[in-house]
């Protein structure tokens, strides 16, 4: 029991982790109408999210792990022993579990500190990873990115690999994407490493349908914000009234993700004061999903004050893990 521990820092104000009442009225009241992606992740949302990782169509999580399962070793070693592995948007830490291994083989135990916006999640994995590896402890931390970042600055001197694994960077806009990983260049020391996990730009129709699966899981996904804005803020959004729609936007280098209402109509939702009015086709823009070329890649990491080291990629050339050092 001592071997885990769960953190739940305080968002500060500059971190701007708004309450969802206020982050749907200015999204809903903007001109075009969008939301964070972070509020899909409710108890419901994580669960959605965890089915569309195994969906046929959607071929990130098991190309990912599959890269991992190939290359785990080679990825923990050659720097210095990594004592410390920080994930960011760890989920289910599934696919960290080959890391884990890999690290613990390697240097004998290690301390994991998983960070993820997600509580319940976080802390059953937690707990199956501290039975499952006895010489494994945890720190999980319950925050957004720049929250967790701030809490965990210090706390674990040592060389640390920090992993930002599922394309979850994808998520960001270049600009944000950039922000993000220049705190963590100024967080982590000349020692450390960042392993990151990118989708690579491929084909429209094998992106659009990893977004936008056969069976309804992504589409139910995205709706599921609707649910949750009905469930905490009183409001009367009909799920069927709202359609969904995923499209590759080559010139963005993103997936761009919305739903669209179906009518006119007008939404209230008192916890948020306030009444939303759709017309027909209209839209809102629930999340981007980024994807990479090999020279996007390289013009992050360095816009990012990172250096490229290695990276790693799947026979179909799918997806790539890369490996980056301050
Ligand atoms: C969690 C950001 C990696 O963009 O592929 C999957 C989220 N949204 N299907 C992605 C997502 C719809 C996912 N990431």
């Amino acid at each position: 029991r001592d071997r885990l521990e769960i953190i739940r820092p305080e968002a500060s104000e500059e971190d701007g982790t708004d309450s969802l009442a206020s982050v749907v009225r200015r999204g809903l009241m903007h001109a075009p109408k969008f939301m964070p992606c972070r509020f899909l992740y409710d108890a419901i949302g994580s669960e959605l999210f965890e089915r569309i990782c195994s969906l046929p169509e959607y071929y990130p999580t098991r190309t990912e792990d599959a890269i991992l399962r190939d290359w785990a070793a080679e990825m923990v070693v050659g720097w210095a022993e990594a004592t410390t592995m920080i994930e960011l948007g760890s989920g289910s830490s599934t696919k960290t579990r080959r890391l884990i291994e890999a690290a613990l083989q390697e240097y004998g135990r290690l301390h994991y500190v998983p960070i993820d916006v997600s509580e319940i999640i976080l802390e059953q994995s937690a707990r199956a990873l501290i039975q499952a590896y006895p010489r494994l402890s945890v720190t999980g931390v319950v925050a957004d990115y720049d929250t967790a970042l701030r809490a965990i600055a210090g706390r674990f001197p040592g060389p640390k690999l920090v992993v930002f694994l599922g394309s979850s960077l994808g998520n960001f806009d270049d600009e944000d994407a950039v922000g993000l990983l220049r705190n963590l260049s100024e967080t982590i020391g000349p020692e450390d490493r960042l392993l990151v996990g990118l989708d690579l730009i491929k084909d429209a129709a094998v992106l659009e349908a990893a977004y936008d699966d056969a069976e309804g899981i992504t589409a139910q996904f995205g709706k599921n914000l609707l649910r949750r804005i009905n469930r905490e803020l009183g409001a009367d959004f009909d799920l069927d009234r709202f359609g969904y729609r995923a499209r590759f936007e080559a010139a963005r280098h993103r997936v761009e993700i919305h739903l669209v209402s179906l009518r006119d109509q007008v939404v209230t939702i008192p916890g948020a004061e306030m009444v939303a009015s759709f017309a027909e086709g209209e839209t809102i823009h629930i999340e981007n999903s980024h994807k990479y070329t090999p020279e996007l890649i390289r013009e992050l990491a360095s816009r990012s004050g990172f250096i490229e080291e290695e990276s790693w990629t799947d026979p179909g050339n799918l997806f790539r893990v890369q490996r980056w050092r301050p």
